[in-house]
């Protein structure tokens, strides 16, 4: 019997997934999650994040993670499992989000003192107190410099599976270099947050792996190496400051002595960590191309696999590379259960009153649309925070409810028609996709079934499989990924949610109203009102 533990470090929680197998018996033998507000409300975050005057700047704490992971590997040493068997430990973590170490952490990672918790440890090893993350939109200007110096935004796309982004780490590395020059001088090391706790866990500076790598419009995607010239774009001496690039799911270290000491944990192997959402796309089983996934948590994605990098020409999506060794294509939104959750909360709801007035409340509102833009967005690119309405008065409860839950599954079969998949099934996770009437819209405007999943968290399971794959493919050679994943990523049998024909109908029509709302919100395109009128009467 061997144990696989799978971590995920989110915006908002840190979760964890064991897994045990035993010949071919295979469950998730313990499942735990910390809520960053409520277990460390000392950090003054607010869903994971730092308070900021300015929309569009966003950070978090790196050593609340670092707390994080302690507290969870204490839970884990309190679980009562035999954890003499933990065989590997691999991780997902939010992507883009960036970590600065100076000099001193070379050395200091490898001799952490067991007696004393980590964060104090590792907080003289910051140069950045605050790492920028994912929700962060402050960066345009860099984003415009770094294309124009690599050549154009098509060149910076084929080269890199995106064109640049205000929230991808190039960006966020250079404005830090620009407008912080003594702090970026004084950074040894640069991490994504995925390679910064695979390294805390091995006591060295860790590699990152494709699949997050390629979340930094730095990494050449046919090579999966330093693209140079966008380096060499992005700030100065950053090849020295980067860390090397690992396969995907390849043996990285082994658990260090700081957390075999103070937690009783043997010398696991440790796996290369990922993105969350490469991590996702092996936790919902999407190991063959043809199917979508949507994962409604903190941010809204939808993503699939591609075996050849197709690039998206309008600039929208990004390609990733995928813990298989194939790609991945993606589309994020930020305004995801956020958004969701403050519509609920505006109207003094509960999730199960939310979901009763989406049961209640007729496809098409009645044409009344909302661009659900509360924070800044990803897709489209919007700045100046605000959700936009045509035809729905702000004060009208079921109106807005529908209006959310609509628009967000709208833009999001609008803007992944780029990866050209003929979708007919969609596997649904995230902490929303418990709600099946969300889900039941989202069947409906995407006229495909959409299926729940045995595990929720995909990005802590997919995380748990990452280790399975690495351990075994260093000890025997070779694992298929369907042979992974048998068993952990089937759907439920009873979660299939159908489209119903009538409703599809309806959305396949609103569905070119929403992208004329869109054009018009983006100054684009004209007033649609009069479509929206004739759209409601033919209701
Ligand atoms: P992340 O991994 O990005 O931190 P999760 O996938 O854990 O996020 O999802 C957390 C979100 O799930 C919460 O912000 C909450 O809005 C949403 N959520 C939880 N239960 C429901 C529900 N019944 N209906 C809709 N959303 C829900
Ligand atoms: C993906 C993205 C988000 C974060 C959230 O590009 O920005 O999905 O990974 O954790």
């Amino acid at each position: 019997m061997s144990l696989y533990l799978g971590l995920d470090s989110s915006t908002q929680s840190l979760s964890a997934i064991l897994l045990e197998v035993d010949g071919s018996r295979r469950r998730v033998a313990f499942e735990s999650s910390i809520a960053f507000d409520e277990a460390f409300p000392h950090y003054g975050t607010r869903h994971g994040v730092l308070p900021s005057d300015d929309p569009t700047v966003a950070t978090s704490p790196p050593l609340l993670w670092v707390e994080a992971l302690e507290l969870m590997m204490q839970r884990l040493q309190r679980s009562g499992l035999d954890l003499s068997q933990l065989a590997a430990i691999s991780g997902s973590a939010q992507q883009h989000g960036s970590v600065y170490l100076n000099a001193g952490a070379s050395s200091a990672l490898a001799n952490f003192d067991p007696s004393r918790p980590l964060a104090e440890q590792v907080k003289p090893l910051l140069s950045r107190e605050v790492a920028p993350i994912w929700m962060d939109s402050s960066t345009s200007s860099e984003c415009a410099e770094i294309e124009r110096a690599v050549g154009g935004e098509r060149t910076l796309a084929e080269r890199t599976g995106s064109r640049a982004f205000e929230r991808f780490t190039a960006a966020q590395i250079r404005k830090l270099s620009k407008r912080d020059a003594a702090t970026y001088r004084s950074t040894d090391r640069i991490h994504l947050v995925s390679s910064y706790l695979a390294s805390l866990l091995t006591g060295r500076h860790a590699p990152l792996d494709p699949g997050d790598g390629s979340g930094m419009n730095l990494m050449d995607l046919a090579t999966c190496q330093w693209w140079q010239p966008a380096v060499d774009s992005t700030a100065p001496a950053l090849a020295s400051k980067l860390p090397p690039i690992a396969r995907p799911s390849s043996v990285v270290g082994t658990l260090s002595g700081y957390w075999q000491s103070r937690f009783g944990l043997p010398a696991a192997k440790l796996v290369a960590w990922s993105g969350d959402n490469p991590c996702s796309l092996v936790g919902v089983g999407l190991v063959r191309e043809g199917r979508l996934a949507i994962s409604m948590g903190t941010s809204d994605t939808v993503f699939g696999l591609m075996r050849e990098p197709r690039v998206d020409a309008t600039g929208t999506g990004h390609v990733f590379g995928a813990p298989t060794g194939d790609y991945m294509g993606l589309t994020c939104f930020k305004n995801g259960s956020l958004a969701r959750e403050r519509v609920r909360d505006e109207f003094g709801l509960s999730w199960p009153t939310f979901s009763e007035t989406l049961r209640r409340t007729p496809p098409g509102n009645g044409g009344r649309i909302m661009l659900p833009w509360f924070e800044p967005e990803i897709t489209p690119t919007v700045l100046a925070p605000g959700a936009r309405r045509y035809g729905l008065d702000p004060g009208d409860a079921d109106g807005n409810v529908r209006a959310v839950v609509e628009g967000q599954q709208l833009a999001m079969a609008l803007h992944s028609r780029w990866m050209n998949v003929k979708v007919d099934s969609i596997h649904a996770t995230g902490g929303a996709a418990a709600n099946r009437d969300i889900l039941q819209v989202m069947a409906d405007v995407f006229g495909a079934a959409v299926y729940q999943l045995q595990v929720g968290n995909s990005a802590a399971l997919g995380a748990a499989l990452q280790a399975f794959h690495g351990a075994i493919v260093s000890d025997s050679g070779r694992m298929s990924w369907e042979e992974v994943v048998k068993d952990f990523v089937e759907p439920l049998a009873d979660s299939k949610l159908s489209p119903d024909p009538a409703r599809q109908a309806i959305y396949d029509d609103l569905i070119n109203l929403y992208a004329a709302c869109e054009a018009h919100a983006l100054g684009k395109g004209p007033e649609p009102s009069e479509r929206l009128t004739a759209f409601a009467a033919g209701l």
